[in-house]
């Protein structure tokens, strides 16, 4: 008998893949939660339903999540990634020698402790000597840090569920008290295609806060509509005037000096949205 997962990305749209095994399936304290594997992408990382993360493809959001930050920024010592469960975050921050010190701040720790089983992969860095992990609140472990961070993720979920405060502009305040007066901010926000108003908002409160503010996309086909987005805060320095010979190789798929500025050309619609 064939089965198939298909996430519903929209009323009208989903995402269908065919599976052949499920690995694991739980109800969490916070979101349902299921491994699977999946055909054409590998196990499948599926939470409240919605695809987080996929062998095939996750290199492309864990890279642009952490190396266009990481790079922007001159001397990157002290990391927070708040959710980013998986690891795979962690596992691209560590990549770079000037980290001294990476802390997860995960709510729900089965994700980690299903992510460490399935997806040794992603998950393989969380147990590096530089690295911290913290299950709680994202939102209270940031209002309890001020001035500490060089750089820090939201590696969140869609805006709804355990994820919406994440999306808030208070958290947007509390997070630029965290970081350093050079300190960069960074989350993942959603696709130009389905969620304009949210990229509208989300880039509205940052550049209220912070000096500089950017959107840059890339292309993840197990994500809605295959186009993603993420909005960067910067209180000091410009990715675009980044000098991108002093970006040195890195094992990476995604990312590369080249890319490091183009990906902040964007499409005529979605420039639009942040006029
Ligand atoms: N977090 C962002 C996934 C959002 C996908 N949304 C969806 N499928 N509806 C990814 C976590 C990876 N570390």
């Amino acid at each position: 008998m064939e089965l198939w997962y298909t996430e519903f990305q929209t009323p009208a749209v989903g995402i269908t893949c065919k599976t052949s095994k499920t690995y694991h399936t739980e109800k969490t304290q916070y979101q349902d939660l299921a491994l699977i594997e999946t055909e054409q992408f590998g196990r499948m990382l599926v939470l409240d339903g919605t695809v987080q993360t996929t062998i095939e493809d996750e290199f492309v959001y864990h890279e642009m999540i952490t190396h266009v930050p990481l790079f922007t920024h001159k001397n990157p010592k002290k990391v927070l990634v708040i959710g980013g469960g998986d690891g795979g975050t962690i596992r691209e921050i560590i990549k770079h020698p000037s980290v001294e010190k990476a802390v997860l701040c995960e709510i729900d720790e089965k994700v980690i402790e299903v992510s460490k089983k399935y997806l040794p992969e992603i998950s393989c860095a969380l147990g590096n000597e530089k690295v911290e992990v913290n299950v709680g609140d994202g939102i209270k472990y940031v209002h309890e840090h001020k001035n500490e961070f060089d750089i820090i993720i939201v590696d969140s979920t869609d805006p709804v569920g355990p994820a919406e405060g994440l999306f808030a502009v208070d958290f947007y305040k509390a997070i630029s008290e965290a970081l350093k007066e050079d300190g960069i901010f960074v989350a993942q926000t959603e696709s130009p295609f389905f969620h304009k108003d949210l990229i509208k908002k989300v880039y509205k409160d940052v550049k209220s806060i912070f000096p500089i503010a950017r959107l840059y996309t890339c292309a993840i086909p197990t994500y809605p509509s295959g186009y993603w987005s993420f909005t960067m805060g910067s209180k000091k320095y410009d990715p675009l005037e980044t000098d991108i010979n002093t970006i040195t190789d890195m094992d990476t798929k995604y990312y590369c000096k080249e890319i490091h500025k183009s990906v902040f050309a964007l499409p005529k619609f979605v420039a639009d949205l942040v006029k």
